[in-house]
């Protein structure tokens, strides 16, 4: 019998676990109570993460195809026919034929986090695809004109704040994103025990909508123009004060002129909200001392990603709420992040290469996740013949998926670094997967710096992993032979070496100088990334300051406090200022406008997320599955009635890139006009190895999304505010 206390690695939550064990079983799992960070909270997935050890369908050894089988092989056969796939692709056709796709687990993985850059660095994979253009990408455009960083994220300060405007984001199911806040959900209500507010803008009256004091519908991407009239409102009313900022603000009145266009009178029908309303909120954003708006992947999600996640820093700038308490501001990691280490620089140019089938514009080295399948399936000159997914499942999580889970199996080689046989490791050639979180140590990197706190803290693992090799391991070895190493001769400790010593240089650390102490892998660089945090030991610095062995002694972890940077130590511009106007945003407000005088659509769609779910992947866990079905099509009385339609009833959803059967649930939580349907199913399909998710399978609702909507600046799918059609499903 045992008591482990560790982090939970399976959202930014990052809550601390208090696990039972007995032998090799979790008995028990509870939210750790002395944890310094969460303090007790933990959620369904935290609480099913026994289930998700020791669930039988989780891969535990490497597996090859074999016809129309698998073979479980050693770790060497499973490396060499890796070698034997990817040899002939990169001779005949060079390496630009091989590509890779990171997942979401990637920021999660205490290896991955750390290594998975080195599959494409030591192979040479000249271009990457990533989650990141479904997700945060507009964010990261935005920070890097802004702030001079792409990874340079302000958060909002909820736990001072009188007024929390809460747009595109439902932190009730998510529990909070690039916003890092233990039980996020529960300071709605402290807010109101102090006396402030919070106001929901989003078209589905959420879990947070019902506990927030006022829901704010909204008509599905209109959310940059609510923002402009705000902006002209703050203008036309004399209500715009810097604060703290003041002085350190370029390109003002470029915003303000470009916001006359859009006063609350323009903007109030497309956008489904009251002129009057839309003035109060600018009053009251202005009016209250601690105030911010926090927005996230509903904005970013969306045909104006760009526009409306620029939109949110602009108003809180305008408001006195930037780098202000109670407003948008940088935190202060205890750990030395890769974001923390970016050089000074002008903005960003976008569109340095473009797509071969396509021509999409590169933003920030990467294209739209949706011009993948085309990469693969049209022949030609340039054509991607391998790839190599990492703890990624696209053929659920990518725009127009059926094509992508079309492509999928003309590559020549495919591998998958992945915990289960999927929707998209269905289609690899081999398997490579890691451990179980419980099999390995965790400690967050790049995720405390969207916390408010200087938190630090590091679990070990709680059960042996025998000799299977951890995915750090896995990463470099798979890196070196795409890089032309023979299998067999891959030397690891001396790539480790490599990329501990690049990643010493960037925090002006000399590896040859440090005593590694014995540490490998991911635990040297969490040793160097504590020793060079602002508590950290500075490798003799500051000899009683934090090193990874010095935290091991601190079970439930070190909260050094509500930590905040001032925005000289982030602010990497080339003026050193934050530049607010940039071409990317104004020059797409033409685009907003044509859109606004457009017809609307009569029935859209927009995703959602259940706080029993997690993306795609933990469909497989029964006590996560209990209960009702959560897979189904949310519809407005109105829209059913006038479609004849009723709960339980089976309808077919129809847009311009495909078709799916869903299962109708009537509800008034959503806007007139608009539809819901999660992502992340779609299971149950020939070859998986996924028992529990097969028993409900539920619809892709990516099939839904055509390829060519995305977030034009940023290249982001927009993934929300989709044209469908629902009709009954023919019996
Ligand atoms: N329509 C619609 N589509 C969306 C979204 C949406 O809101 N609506 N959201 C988007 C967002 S924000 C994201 S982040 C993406 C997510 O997109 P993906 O990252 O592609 O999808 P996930 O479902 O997170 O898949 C995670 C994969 O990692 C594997 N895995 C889990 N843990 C580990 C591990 O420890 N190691 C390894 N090697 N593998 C592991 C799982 O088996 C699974 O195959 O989806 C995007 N797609
Ligand atoms: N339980 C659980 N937690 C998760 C995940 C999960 O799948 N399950 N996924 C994780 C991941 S990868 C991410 S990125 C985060 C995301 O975390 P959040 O950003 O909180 O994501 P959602 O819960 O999808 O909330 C997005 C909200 O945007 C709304 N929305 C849609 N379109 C629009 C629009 O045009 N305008 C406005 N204003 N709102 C709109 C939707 O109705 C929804 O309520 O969650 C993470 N946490
Ligand atoms: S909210 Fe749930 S999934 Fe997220 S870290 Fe906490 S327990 Fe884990
Ligand atoms: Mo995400």
């Amino acid at each position: 019998m045992g008591t482990h206390h560790r982090t939970c690695p399976l959202c930014e939550a990052m809550c601390g676990l208090e696990i039972e064990t007995e032998g090799l079983q979790v008995t028990r799992v509870r939210g750790d109570r002395a944890d310094v960070w969460s303090k007790g909270f933990l959620c369904p997935k935290g609480a099913s993460i026994g289930q998700l050890h020791h669930d039988p369908d989780r891969l535990r050894e490497p597996m090859v195809r074999d016809g129309d089988g698998w073979r479980e092989v050693t770790w060497d056969e499973a490396f060499a026919r890796c070698e034997e796939l990817l040899r002939p692709v990169v001779a005949e056709h060079g390496i630009g034929a091989v590509t890779a796709y990171l997942g979401n687990p990637n920021v999660h993985n205490y290896s991955l986090s750390r290594f998975s850059g080195a599959v494409p660095g030591f192979g040479g994979i000249p271009v990457l695809w990533s989650a990141g253009t479904v997700d945060q990408w507009p964010k990261n455009l935005v920070c890097a004109q802004l702030f001079g960083g792409a990874w340079k994220i302000p958060i909002a300060d909820v736990a001072n704040t009188d007024l929390l405007v809460v747009m595109g984001a439902n932190p009730q199911a998510s529990n909070g994103s690039l916003l890092s806040y233990p039980d996020l959900i529960g300071e709605v209500t402290r807010i109101r025990e102090r006396g402030g507010r919070t106001i929901v803008v989003d078209p589905r009256r959420t879990g947070t909508a019902e506990k927030a004091d006022e829901w704010l519908p909204i008509v599905p991407g209109t959310d940059a123009a609510l923002l402009l009239a705000v902006v002209s409102v703050l203008d036309d009313e004399g209500l715009v004060r810097l604060g703290p900022v003041a002085g350190r603000v370029l390109g003002v009145d470029e915003v303000l002129a470009a916001a006359r266009d859009f006063p609350p009178e323009a903007v109030a029908v497309w956008c489904g909200i009251d002129a009057e309303r839309i003035r109060g909120l600018a009053r009251e954003l202005a009016g209250t001392e601690r105030a911010v708006i926090y927005g996230r992947i509903g904005l970013c999600n969306q045909e104006f990603g760009t526009l409306a996640t620029w939109l949110v820093s602009v108003v809180n700038v305008l408001t006195g709420h930037f780098d202000a308490e109670g407003g948008e501001r940088f935190p202060r990691p205890a750990i030395a992040t890769m974001s923390s280490t970016a050089r000074r620089r002008g903005p960003i140019t976008t569109g340095r290469w473009r797509t071969r089938v396509r021509g999409a514009p590169e933003v920030m080295g990467q294209a739209p996740l949706s011009c993948l399948a085309e990469e693969i399936d049209t022949p030609g000159e340039g054509q991607i013949k391998a790839l190599i997914t990492i703890a990624g499942n696209p053929a659920l999580s990518a725009p127009d998926a059926g094509r992508l889970d079309a492509a999928l199996p003309l590559l020549d080689a495919m591998i998958s670094i992945d915990n289960y046989l999927n929707e998209t490791s269905r289609h690899a050639h081999v398997i490579l997967p890691g451990l179980s979180p419980l099999e390995q140590p965790h400690c967050d990197e790049e995720l405390w710096a969207y916390a408010l706190r200087g938190v630090a803290r590091w679990s070990p693992a709680i059960f042996d992993a025998d000799d299977r090799p951890e995915e750090w391991e896995i990463a470099l070895r798979l890196g070196a032979i795409l890089g032309g190493t023979p299998a067999a001769e891959v030397d690891v400790d001396a790539l480790d070496d490599l990329w501990f010593a690049a990643r010493a240089a960037r925090h002006g650390v000399d590896p040859a100088s440090v005593d590694h102490e014995g540490r490998r892998g991911p635990d040297r660089i969490a040793d160097l990334t504590l020793r060079t945090g602002p508590w950290g030991e500075g490798y003799g610095a500051r000899p009683d300051g934090l090193t990874l062995e010095r935290l091991k002694d601190h079970p439930h972890g070190i909260d050094h406090g509500p930590s905040t940077s001032a925005i000289d130590d982030v602010l990497r511009t080339t003026s050193g200022d934050i530049e607010l106007a940039h071409p990317v945003f104004l020059d797409d407000l033409a685009r907003l406008q044509q859109r606004m005088g457009e017809p609307r659509p009569p029935l859209v769609l927009i995703g959602r997320r259940h706080v029993r779910s997690n993306n795609s992947w933990m469909h497989n866990l029964p006590g996560l599955m209990r209960g009702r079905d959560r897979s189904t099509l949310l519809v407005h009385p109105d829209d059913a009635a006038e479609r004849g339609l009723a709960s339980g009833d089976e309808a077919t959803v129809t847009s311009e890139s495909g078709s799916v059967v869903a299962t109708v649930e009537v509800s008034d939580e959503l806007c007139r006009g608009v539809v819901s349907l999660p992502h992340g199913f779609g299971h149950r399909r020939p070859g998986t190895r996924t028992a529990v998710a097969d028993e409900r399978p539920g619809p892709n609702t990516n099939v839904l999304v055509p390829g060519h909507r995305v977030d034009v600046p940023s290249g982001n799918a927009a993934v929300n505010g989709v044209p469908v059609e629902v009709a009954a499903a023919p019996a």
